[in-house]
């Protein structure tokens, strides 16, 4: 496979390659790097962008002479590198003033106090130059259902997400909001735990034309669901802003495997349809193709960069494939056989009416549904003709 470069858009957080892999059960296993030694090693893999939480560079607390020069550091480093800062984040979970929460804790001043370090990150996300601000709700929530009130919490989570979208039209950045849903881990209960629920709240916001989400591969594998599925709709309702890609190996604690590493078969659904995008055409994602996983415990520095290769690697083998996939004409042979196609065909025809349609006694009186019911999809065809691109 051939070596990633900048025209791939892959894209890595500060606090995926620096995680020291310390535990809920044990100590870090490896160095904790300055922030802007990671830089230079990613772009010589071949990553084009670096994005990162505000404490992943200045240390929570600092003065504002100590931030304003780290900030100018990191900066430099990652110009020299080549690389961009695609995406900003704000870190409202490790600090155990958010231990409830931080747009939706019950305490007012946290609120507030989450509110200011929110915006502050804001401007800093317009200065760096990024066009998306991720916002992960890692503490919104509860273990006991009887210590929020979620109807309460809903209305507080809009009225923080809205006041930071419409900041950002005030001050006509260039930014857009993108929300990461996870059902659990930290908290027992996560709000907007899926792709499905933030899509819902959205639609609820005042300033939801500049929100939309940032799906991750194990999150919504945690619950169960689909990934595939997940990004599907979030592009079908315009929402696709942004994505955090890496492994899941079924429902447990959040894994942050290497992309491809957990679900194979559905990383090569993911990548054909973020390569490829839907068989009958539609909107197609052309945002980065962003890592959010963790190096594993068990390895040491040599490792982090392994790993850090291992996930683009993993992204261009499988896109090879999903493209030779849907070129092979036994492929396209199959999936017309499958009515893939098919299914972008309105149910009623161009004017036809409801009345049209319930005078069509074709559709209804003399529709044969045995006949109908006959009809081999031959899904499981198709299926192994995938296998065979992905591992034949
Ligand atoms: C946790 C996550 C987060 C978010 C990050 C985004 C720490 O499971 O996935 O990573 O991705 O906060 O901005
Ligand atoms: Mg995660
Ligand atoms: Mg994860
Ligand atoms: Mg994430």
């Amino acid at each position: 496979v051939r070596k990633p470069t900048p025209e791939d858009r892959f894209s890595f957080g500060l606090w995926t390659v620096g995680w020291t892999a310390r535990d809920q059960f044990g100590e870090a296993s490896r160095p904790a790097l300055d922030p802007w030694e990671y830089a230079t090693k990613l772009a010589e893999l071949g990553a084009w962008g670096v994005t990162f939480h505000d404490d992943d560079v200045v240390p929570f607390g600092s003065d504002d002479a100590t931030r304003e020069n780290i900030l100018k550091t990191f900066k430099k480093a990652v110009d020299d590198a080549g690389l961009v800062v695609e995406m900003v984040t704000t870190n409202t979970f490790s600090h155990p003033v958010f231990k409830d929460g931080a747009f939706t804790s019950n305490d007012r001043s946290v609120r507030r106090f989450a509110l200011r370090k929110i915006l502050r990150n804001v401007d800093l996300a317009a200065e760096m130059g990024a066009e998306t601000f991720v916002m992960w709700g890692g503490r919104e929530g509860s273990e006991y259902d009887g210590a929020k009130d979620v109807h309460a919490a809903l209305d507080r989570y809009r009225e923080g997400i809205d006041a930071v979208a419409g900041y950002i039209k005030d001050k006509g950045y260039g930014l857009r909001i993108a929300l990461e849903p996870k059902p659990n881990e930290p908290r027992g209960d996560i709000f907007l735990p899926t792709v499905g629920h933030a899509l819902g709240f959205i639609a609820e916001l005042e300033n939801g034309d500049i929100v939309g989400l940032n799906p991750e591969t194990g999150h919504e594998q945690m619950a169960g669901l689909n990934y595939t599925h997940g990004l599907a709709q979030a592009l079908w309702s315009d929402k696709l802003f942004h994505i955090d890609l890496n492994g899941q190996r079924s429902i447990k604690y959040d894994q942050d495997l290497a992309f491809g590493h957990g679900d194979l078969l559905s990383a090569f659904f993911t990548v054909d349809l973020l390569e490829n995008g839907f068989p009958g055409g539609g909107p197609t994602y052309t945002g980065p193709r962003h890592f959010d996983y963790k190096p594993s415990r068990t390895e040491g520095m040599d490792g982090v960069w392994d790993s850090a290769a291992a996930n683009m690697e993993m992204y261009l083998l499988l896109a090879e494939k999903a493209k030779a996939y849907r070129a092979d004409p036994e492929v396209q042979e199959a999936m017309e056989a499958a009515g893939v196609l098919e299914l972008s065909e309105p149910t009623l025809g161009d004017g036809e009416t409801l009345a049209d349609l319930l005078a069509d006694s074709s559709a209804f009186e003399d529709f044969d549904a045995d006949a109908a019911a006959r009809r081999e999809y031959g899904f499981v065809r198709l299926n192994q003709l995938a296998m065979r691109h992905l591992i034949g």
